[in-house]
């Protein structure tokens, strides 16, 4: 049997419940004096939450309408609860509206960050949801990442624009979006490379990928979407920096949430960008991608009955 999404979760959190719950023990019947609360505090940044979520656990808990000697449990519920709050705020599903159609999707992300699997993973989840997708293999820099997203277009069963290797990405775009607006296709989703020289030049070309899709259609790109390696940890806080700037990101997709993840550093990225969590992804198989539950996430992460819903 294949693991379920559930314990997928679980094993990418993993690292940071168990270091949270490690942190937090023996905590319980302690009184929150203010040594008490440093510890927590102290414990939930080690989990990769950010210091403004640690700050906001730490007033509640101070706030003193608790009982005095709060059981470790109650520590993690508050932790959970103001986790859940800053998590509901940002995971959201994206809505496929653009009129008029494609809707074009353009992911960008470090060279690995699994952006390429990404694209095949949205492509599965936007046909589920009867959406007509099509792909365009935007990283042109190696005849390995064209050959892999055209497996997957294959696999899933939706049509493919490629071009050469050391090819112009803008000028498949272009194809791509003429062939998608003449089709019909709902959904255009844009591969891009993460393996270029500098700042400089990737900049360059994402501002010239923009500017062809912009004379296609003002609207577009509709999305851009920055793909993020959860093993990463902290790292993949300043390459949203680094994209935001460059690409004028408009919403995250988190990968590699399996495994080995430090799965705090999404709470850590909700907290400090406010930008939308779109999906997560949690394996290497097309349907290991998904929007998230607010509370199931901040649940596990807390290490409350394994996250579960009662
Ligand atoms: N465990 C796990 N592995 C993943 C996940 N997403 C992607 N991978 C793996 O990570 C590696 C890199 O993924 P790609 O999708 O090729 O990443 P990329 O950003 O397109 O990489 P470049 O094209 O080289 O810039 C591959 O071996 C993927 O199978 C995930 O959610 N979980
Ligand atoms: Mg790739």
């Amino acid at each position: 049997m294949s693991t379920s999404w559930h314990d997928k979760l679980l094993g990418g959190f993993r690292r940071t419940s168990d270091r949270l719950v490690g942190n937090l023990a023996g905590l319980g019947g302690a009184r929150l004096d203010e040594e008490t609360l440093d510890t927590v505090e102290e414990a939930l940044i080690a989990s990769d939450l950010g210091p403004a979520t640690a700050a906001k656990v730490r007033d509640r808990l101070a706030e003193g309408t608790f009982e005095r000697n709060m059981e470790e449990l109650g520590i993690r519920l508050v932790v959970a609860e103001e986790v859940e709050k800053v998590l509901r705020d940002v995971a959201k599903p994206i809505g496929i509206d653009a009129f008029p159609r494609p809707q074009v999707i353009l992911v960008i992300g470090v060279n690995g960050s699994g952006k390429t699997t990404t694209i095949a993973k949205l492509a599965h989840l936007f046909l589920e949801q009867d959406y007509a997708v099509m792909l365009a293999a935007g990283d042109t820099f190696r005849a390995a990442a064209i050959g892999q997203l055209k497996t997957w277009a294959e696999r899933i069963g939706v049509p493919i624009v490629t071009g050469p290797e050391g090819g112009d990405a803008a000028g498949i775009v272009w194809d791509a979006v003429k062939q998608a607006t003449a089709i019909g296709t709902d959904v255009l989703i844009v591969d891009t490379a993460g393996r270029l020289q500098n700042k400089r030049e990737l900049m360059d070309e994402l501002a010239k990928i923009r500017r062809v899709l912009g004379r296609l259609n003002p609207a577009a790109p509709h999305d851009v979407l920055l793909v993020l390696d959860a093993t990463t940890g902290q790292n993949a806080l300043s390459q949203i920096e680094v994209f935001k700037e460059v690409a004028g990101v408009t919403g995250l997709v988190m990968t590699k949430l399996d495994g080995t993840a430090r799965g705090g550093v999404l709470v850590a990225a909700a907290e400090r960008y406010g930008l939308p969590i779109h999906a997560i992804g949690v394996g290497e198989q097309m349907d290991d991608l998904r929007p998230f539950d607010a509370r199931e996430v901040s649940r596990i992460i807390a290490g409350i009955d394994g996250g579960k819903q009662r």
